[in-house]
């Protein structure tokens, strides 16, 4: 524990010193004046350099800055709030002591200076900030446990939305998401697009080359369909197995084909083999769109069928298009 003594007498200062060495105290530093304390702490200093000390002993009377004023100055840093402050006082009187509380001083010792006095007070003075520096680093300590598990769980929540194949969203994801911008779009009578996307023969896919090359499929898959999406409140999710589904907020069915097309293409464009496919020799997609002005008085199922039940046109109709 390391102990300041500020006192404008040496005499002062060395006998502080001596009773507290006596009492087993070595790390202590003394200070002639309020502004040679204030350097010696590096009161003027960034926070980070500032000399810690665990008490300070303050005579009252001193020239220049006394010792009532030095006390509110030093309580007033944000680093030693903490530090207890004892003033040693020669007058003992009432307004002297009040004014001493006042600046945030602990306790006082009254000159001269009854050895066994100080050696209580000190000791109880350094007890109490033991027990402060505990405690705050008790509350250190939960803070960061606090902070650790706020971050554990957001992970949690950003996980919990994403497919773990692909990396996308995922169909509880899309289902939030897809509610509340059904929802803006109808109360705000803006149109909402959706397309749902299958890979074709798939499963064709699966026995020529194996589930593992599938999963690489997919994920190909993926990042090509959410490549061709611009817009940030464009969403792709993995709906279900080989099939994905995109929701478009502010698009109509116009922007919803163009964008399907677009995605259509990107997939051919992968050049990805499928030797047992019956449209191409590489693996191609089928969309179905729709969309269009929300109203309010239609359901949001009812747009999930009708892209559901375009794509199932698409798939019967030849495969490897978009149909709206
Ligand atoms: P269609 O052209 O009519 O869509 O035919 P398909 O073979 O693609 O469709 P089907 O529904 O018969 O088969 C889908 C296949 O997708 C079957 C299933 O094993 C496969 N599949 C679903 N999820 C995964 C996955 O996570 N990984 C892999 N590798 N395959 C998957
Ligand atoms: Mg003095
Ligand atoms: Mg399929
Ligand atoms: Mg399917």
């Amino acid at each position: 524990m390391s102990i300041l003594i500020v006192d404008d007498s040496v005499e002062s200062q060395e006998l502080l010193k001596r009773i507290l060495e006596k009492n087993g105290f070595s790390d202590i530093l003394t200070a002639e004046s309020a502004t040679d304390a204030f350097a010696l702490l590096g009161l003027d200093q960034p926070a980070c350099i500032v000399k810690n000390v665990d008490l300070v002993l303050m005579d009252v009377v001193m020239p220049g800055v006394d010792g009532i004023e030095a006390c509110w100055l030093l309580k007033s840093h944000k680093c030693f709030v903490d530090v207890p402050v004892i003033v040693i006082t020669a007058s003992n009187d009432a307004e002297t002591l009040d004014k001493a509380f006042a600046a945030g001083a602990t306790d006082f010792i009254s000159k001269p200076v009854n050895q066994l006095e100080l050696k209580a007070r000190v000791h109880s003075a350094l007890r109490i900030k033991y027990e402060i520096d505990q405690r705050k680093a008790r509350e250190a300590e939960l803070v960061k446990v606090l902070e650790e598990l706020e971050s554990a769980n957001k992970e949690l929540h950003r996980l919990s939305s994403l497919d773990g194949l692909t990396g996308i969203a995922n169909r509880r994801h899309f289902d939030q998401v897809y509610d509340v911008e059904w929802r803006r779009a109808a109360r705000e009578g803006y149109e909402l697009s959706i397309l749902f996307l299958d890979i074709d023969f798939f499963k064709a896919y699966n026995d020529t080359y194996g589930h593992q090359e599938g999963d690489d499929c997919l994920k190909v898959i993926a990042a090509t369909a959410g490549r061709v999406l611009k817009r940030p409140a464009d969403l792709l999710a993995r709906y279900g197995g080989e099939e994905f589904v995109i929701v478009l907020p502010g698009t109509g069915v116009a922007g919803g084909q163009k964008l399907a097309e677009e995605i259509r293409v990107a997939v051919e464009k992968c050049h990805i083999p499928h030797a047992a496919s019956q449209v191409a020799d590489h693996v191609t997609v089928s969309v179905g769109v729709a969309g269009g002005r929300v109203k309010p008085a239609a359901k949001p199922a009812e747009l999930i069928a009708r892209a559901d039940a375009a794509l199932y046109e698409a798939k019967h109709s030849g495969r490897n298009q978009v149909w709206v």
